[in-house]
């Protein structure tokens, strides 16, 4: 199959700049050449335009009772996302999309939901981003993608942010070790599956990975695997907007990976979403992405 890059240099869903030099950064880390050592042909989309935060009223244009930073603007990149994404599938190619914060999977999962389909969604992250306009501490909608996803809070009334094809029962969580007071009830009143870090402390990533994988594809007709790179620790991913301690090893994230991979039949879209640059040591950060993205794609070391 041939993969086709997008670029998503997304910032407005996060307080740090410098995340919407993640696809950039990707890209010079090599991805295009671990693909291609693959065999795996690859395509690139170039990048979507994203407007400058600084050109822009955060606060215009505000959800009733709650705040969604740059809510407008969100709304319209996570648009192009959907149509890009969309797009890509119907020409036959693979969508791997390349953030910019996690707010631009609002409309990844959008593109990849076809109509009258279900969708089920791993999302590998150090938090629950599922934060809604009411809950949130920060107003940053990288946040709360996941609510809106799911049609949380307001994000019930706003058309564009909710993926009717996914339903909770068919999304998981992956490695939690962060989250806000107001979103961690709203997880556990909800019908997705949390993996905590403590979880994977007491069974192991390929167990608790595997399962999750599980539960994203019973019964659905595809897979969508949102990769948010503090997912791993600090230690191994450090060009992130908001690192948590405690995330998972430079193996486990492979091994991960490689489970993925093994799910390529149902397989249908990727992203990997919150490379900091200019946080990073050296493009370490952006480098792992890429070895990852082909671990998920197939690679092996025998
Ligand atoms: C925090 C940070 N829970 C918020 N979320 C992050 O602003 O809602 N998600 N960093 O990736
Ligand atoms: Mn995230
Ligand atoms: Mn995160
Ligand atoms: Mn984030």
């Amino acid at each position: 199959r041939t993969v086709r890059v997008l670029g998503v240099p997304m910032d407005l869903g996060a307080d740090r700049r410098g995340v919407d030099m993640g696809p950039s950064a990707i890209r010079y880390g090599g991805l295009a050449e671990q693909l291609d050592g693959l065999g795996v042909d690859c395509t690139d989309g170039g990048d979507l335009a994203v407007p400058r935060p600084e050109a822009r009223d955060p606060d215009a244009d505000q959800p009733r009772g709650g705040r969604a930073k740059f809510r407008r603007e969100t709304r319209e990149v996570c648009e192009d996302v959907r149509t890009a994404v969309s797009g890509t599938i119907d020409d036959g190619e693979f969508p791997l999309v390349l953030g910019g914060d996690h707010s631009i999977a609002i409309g990844t999962v959008a593109g990849a939901a076809e109509p009258d389909e279900s969708l089920g969604v791993v999302w590998f992250d150090a938090h629950g981003d599922f934060n809604t306009p009411q809950t949130t501490p920060s107003g940053n909608i990288h946040g709360m993608s996941l609510a809106a996803i799911l049609g949380k809070g307001s994000f019930a009334d706003e058309s564009w942010a909710h993926t009717p094809a996914v339903s909770e029962e068919n999304v998981v969580l992956v490695g939690l070790r962060n989250l806000d007071e107001g979103e961690r009830r709203l997880v556990r009143e909800s019908d997705v599956t949390a993996y905590s870090m403590s979880d994977v402390d007491a069974r192991s990533v390929p167990e608790v990975v595997e399962e999750a994988l599980g539960i994203a594809a019973d019964g659905t007709d595809a897979i969508h695997v949102s990769l948010d790179m503090d997912w791993l620790d600090p230690t191994e991913a450090p060009g992130v907007g908001t690192p948590v301690r405690g995330g998972v090893s430079y193996r486990e994230a492979h091994v991960a990976m490689e489970y993925v991979a093994e799910r390529h039949d149902k397989l249908r879209t990727m992203e990997l979403v919150e490379v900091n640059p200019i946080l990073d040591d050296h493009n370490q950060t952006a480098e792992l992405a890429c070895e990852l993205a082909a671990s998920a794609f197939g690679k092996r070391i025998l």
